[in-house]
C-alpha cells in the first residue's frame, strides 16, 4: 500500500520499455532482407579488429548478412559443422578489398581483410556434387554489407 502513489510511473516506465524493444524488433526484421537469419554486426574489440565467426553447413551459412565498418580490419574465423560433405567460403571483390576462397574445416581458419568500399558482396560456397545443383543454389550463399 505504500508505493501507491509510484506505481503508475513504473508501469508506464515499463509500457514504455516493451514497446521500444518491440519497434527495435520490428525495425530489425524489416531491415534483414536477406536469407533467413538474423543480420550480425561485427564488434570492433579493444585492438581494433572487427570479428566475425561464420559456420557452413548443408546449405548455409550462418550468419548469412554480416555487417562490417568500412577500412577497419576484420579477422573472419570460418568453420564448418560436423559431417562429410565439402564447403567452402568464396568471395571474390577486390575493389571491395574483400577476395579469398577457402576451404571450410571443423577446426576454425582465421581470414584476415580490410574492407575498402561501402556495399555488400556475396559470398558463397562453390561446392557441387556431379551434376546436382551447387550448394549456392541450394541456399548457401551470404553478404558483407560493408558501412560507414
Ligand atoms: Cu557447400
Amino acid at each position: 500500500m505504500r508505493n501507491m502513489k509510484k506505481k503508475p510511473t513504473e508501469g508506464q516506465g515499463m509500457r514504455y520499455v516493451i514497446m521500444v524493444m518491440l519497434s527495435f524488433t520490428a525495425a530489425f526484421l524489416v531491415s534483414d532482407a536477406f536469407g533467413q537469419g538474423k543480420a550480425f554486426t561485427a564488434v570492433i574489440d579493444k585492438d581494433g579488429v572487427q570479428r566475425v565467426e561464420v559456420t557452413g553447413g548443408e546449405y548455409y551459412f550462418m550468419p548469412d548478412h554480416i555487417i562490417v565498418k568500412v577500412n577497419v580490419p576484420v579477422e573472419l574465423k570460418i568453420k564448418k559443422t560436423a559431417g562429410v560433405v565439402p564447403h567452402d567460403m568464396v568471395i571474390h571483390e577486390p575493389d571491395a578489398g574483400i577476395d579469398f576462397s577457402e576451404t571450410l574445416e571443423k577446426e576454425p581458419k582465421v581470414i584476415l581483410f580490410t574492407p575498402k568500399k561501402i556495399g555488400k558482396y556475396l559470398f558463397y560456397c562453390d561446392k557441387r556434387f556431379l551434376f546436382f545443383k551447387s550448394h549456392r543454389e541450394k541456399g548457401m550463399e551470404g553478404v558483407f554489407e560493408v558501412v560507414e
